[in-house]
């Protein structure tokens, strides 16, 4: 059945009034940094639709994503199936893929803006350290230079003229791959940001390459998991499409050997990102809807919940089939979200922790440390993994660990992304011994006791 309200940001709003999950702020608050102190104070809660921004005449969503139990209400799942959702919805499009059908106008151009300024988008500046505002959920939409193939994904970019942006592309970044050859022709890459998406949308574009290789059109997930194809808009000024059901849609090149300052950011990693020359992009047209919203994330929750959520989902479907006995993937808070993964397994063979916890680090990445534990250990307990490295990890034969490799450029504790990975099985032995046979109590409700306080 059709949801279009994982698609258009609008409809996503309603639903989750519905469901109790907004909050509506009817003060006015200023974009530089005290937006981004309003909506800290729900983190992890309710989503904050800022409703008159000082100076500006749209209204700004924030923290769409960082309350996990509210991501499961709109995707109508129960919390701990909200990973195994996304999995099944990526498994069904590498086989029977909706793809996106493209149309000559959507709802993001009902207005077409007659001039370029994009001080005119209420753009928050978040963290007190930040270089500007930052656009830093709009889905990027980019075809292939050689092949055509269409890719989405998210890229901050810094405002730092009425029509001009720097974004930061990692390595091995599909759009910084077109880009390279592009440039090598002397030529810009077009592209389009698009901000203000559902989430089956924002889900697609951050899917990582292990699953949605570079041949593969994305977007075609966000059709999977809406269960309709999602709606590209033909551009005014680009030769690429931009998302029909977008609050807003810039029509972009990046440009050919032109670098800018960009920077500092407040990252993922809790720290700020540094201030250097990077990608330079310039705005062609802006295009809206008449009483559009613009979208914002903050750092922190909103992006473990995300970026995490989804890479555990990805590792999750291929970890799974290599080593059949791992039952669940998380990738914990206090690991930014996307460096610590914890592995669950239901162990059949001795050693077999060890191949999971291989595999994980080669389906994404970015980790630095993955922690294999049994079926009877709450992986996203921070506590009770602790309790299995406690007692049933031993560091003299359950420690991998493997020096000078590739991980993520952002983290501090590594040279520019290349550093140490860490692999800790924390199971039992197998087959389970009596001294790791965990106690248990019995199930009592207790509701239906008669207790007095
Ligand atoms: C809110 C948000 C911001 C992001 N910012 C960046 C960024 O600035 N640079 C970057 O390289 N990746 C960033 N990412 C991660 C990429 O979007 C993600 O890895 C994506 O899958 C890359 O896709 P691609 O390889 O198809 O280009 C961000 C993700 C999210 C959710
Ligand atoms: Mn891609």
């Amino acid at each position: 059945m059709p949801r279009p309200f994982l698609t258009d940001l609008g409809a996503c709003i309603e639903q989750l009034a519905a469901n109790g999950d907004l909050v509506r702020v009817r003060s006015e608050v200023d974009p530089v940094h005290q937006l981004a102190g309003v909506a800290y104070a729900f983190e992890g809660r309710e989503v904050v639709l800022c409703e008159r921004v000082k100076g500006q005449a749209f209204p700004v969503l924030v923290g769409l994503y960082w309350n996990r139990a509210a991501l499961a209400r709109l995707f109508g799942c129960a919390l701990r199936d909200l990973p195994f959702a996304i999995a099944d919805a990526v498994q069904e499009w590498q086989t029977r893929p909706i793809d996106p059908e493209v149309v000559d106008r959507g709802p993001a151009n009902e207005v077409i803006e007659p001039e370029v300024d994009l001080h005119k988008l209420p753009i928050p500046t978040h963290a007190l350290g930040d270089g500007g505002p930052y656009i830093d959920s709009a889905i990027v939409v980019a075809r292939d230079p050689d092949t055509g193939v269409r890719n989405a994904s998210i890229y901050r970019a810094l405002v730092v003229g009425p029509d001009r942006l720097t974004v930061q592309l990692d390595e091995g970044r599909h759009v910084r791959d077109y880009y390279e050859r592009a440039e090598k022709r002397g030529q810009p890459l077009e592209v389009t940001l698009n901000n203000g998406v559902g989430p089956a949308v924002h889900v697609a574009s951050i899917v990582p390459s292990s699953v949605a290789p570079i041949d593969k059109d994305e977007l075609g997930i966000a059709g999977n998991i809406a269960g309709e194809p999602l709606r590209l808009t033909r551009s005014q000024t680009v030769a690429v499409e931009g998302i029909a059901e977008a609050q807003f849609i810039l029509e972009c090149e990046m440009l050919p050997e032109a670098r800018e300052p960009e920077g500092p950011f407040a990252e993922v990693t809790g720290y700020y990102a540094g201030r250097a020359d990077r990608w330079t992009v310039r705005v062609k047209k802006i295009t809206r809807r008449k009483n559009p919203i613009w979208h914002t994330i903050l750092s922190g929750k909103e992006v473990f919940n995300s970026v995490g959520l989804v890479g555990e989902a990805a590792v999750y479907r291929l970890v799974s089939r290599q080593v059949r006995d791992v039952k669940a993937v998380y990738f914990s808070h206090g690991g930014c979200g996307f460096y610590h993964a914890v592995v669950q397994l239901k162990k059949s063979t001795e050693g077999i922790a060890k191949n999971a916890i291989l595999a994980t680090f080669a389906a994404f990445p970015s980790l630095k440390m993955v922690i294999a534990v049994d079926e009877d250990v709450d992986l996203t307990n921070a506590e009770d993994v602790e309790w299995a490295l406690a007692t049933r990890f031993r560091p003299e034969t359950g420690l991998i660990t493997i020096p000078f490799a590739r991980g993520h450029e952002l983290n501090p504790s590594t040279d520019k992304g290349l550093g140490m990975k860490i692999g800790i099985d924390a199971t039992a032995p197998f087959p389970r011994p009596r001294a790791f046979e965990r106690v248990k109590m019995a199930e009592v409700d207790v509701s239906q006791l008669e207790i007095v306080r």
